[in-house]
């Protein structure tokens, strides 16, 4: 059975195949499919089915990697095979690339605004727009559901008074929608994280403008969430 595909289709998600250094990417079970927004209605089965094909092409492709293990140089096999920890530009390992994501050119685009919305009430707002509301530093970890983690030291702007610009609460989930389209490319915020002031939109990961791979222009990082859900290049925030 086809169906068309929606703008947050999975199955419309691009892929790693072209990307030069193949990494394994997130295993997206169907109960992450939940997690990553509880708001959205319809029923699961036709994700697990995905996730299940997914898995068996994901395990095909292990099978593949396996086999070509044997011609690769052995110091790159085992960098491979080893938890990304430490590895990547500032310091914390990439899960996916802008590139591998399909956001290069949107991400680095002068038009870039971020939408804000809350009952009704919407604002747009440039990079330097976000860099001129107060900064705040978090110091926080991604963990990543493949097995790493890595402590950051992120700068940006906190959750809530982004939200206030609209006359958003604190009392309310807010949902993360990234440039990226497809199954990572959104996320949904519970209202005990949107109040807690670690909470942050953040512009800086260890006193450097994010790089591109970590979700320049912006990228939500919160307390205590699996790093799935710690959406990359933000292009609109609502308030629900
Ligand atoms: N838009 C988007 N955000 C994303 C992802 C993604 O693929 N797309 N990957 C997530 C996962 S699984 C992890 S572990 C973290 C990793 O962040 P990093 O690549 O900056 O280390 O980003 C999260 N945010
Ligand atoms: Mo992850």
């Amino acid at each position: 059975m086809t169906r068309p595909p929606t703008p947050d289709d999975p199955a419309s998600e691009p892929t790693d195949s072209t990307s030069a250094n193949p990494v394994p990417r997130d295993p997206p079970p169907s109960a992450y499919a939940r997690l990553i927004d509880p708001h959205r209605g319809g029923g699961s089965a036709g994700l697990s089915r995905r996730a299940i094909l997914r898995g068996s092409v994901a395990a095909a492709g292990l099978a593949v990697l396996a086999f070509a293990g044997q011609t690769i140089p052995f110091l790159r096999w085992i960098s491979f095979l080893a938890p990304r920890s430490g590895e990547g530009p500032q310091g914390v390992p990439i899960n996916r690339t802008a590139s591998a994501a399909g956001v290069v050119d949107t991400a680095q685009s002068g038009d870039y605004r971020l939408t804000v919305a809350s009952n009704g009430v919407t604002r747009s707002l440039s990079l330097d727009d976000l860099r001129r509301m107060p900064q705040h530093t978090s110091e926080l970890p991604i963990a990543c559901v493949e097995g790493w983690s890595a402590q950051g030291r992120w700068r940006g702007v906190r959750l809530r008074d982004l939200i206030g610009i609209v006359g958003g609460g604190t009392d309310r989930d807010v949902r993360f929608v990234s440039l990226e389209r497809g199954l990572y490319g959104v996320s949904v915020l519970p209202a005990n994280f949107v109040r807690n002031p670690a909470t942050l939109v953040a512009l800086e990961l260890h006193d450097e403008t994010l790089t591109i791979d970590h979700g320049f222009p912006c990228r939500l990082i919160a307390p205590n969430r699996p790093g799935v859900l710690q959406t990359k290049w933000l292009s609109r925030i609502e308030v629900l």
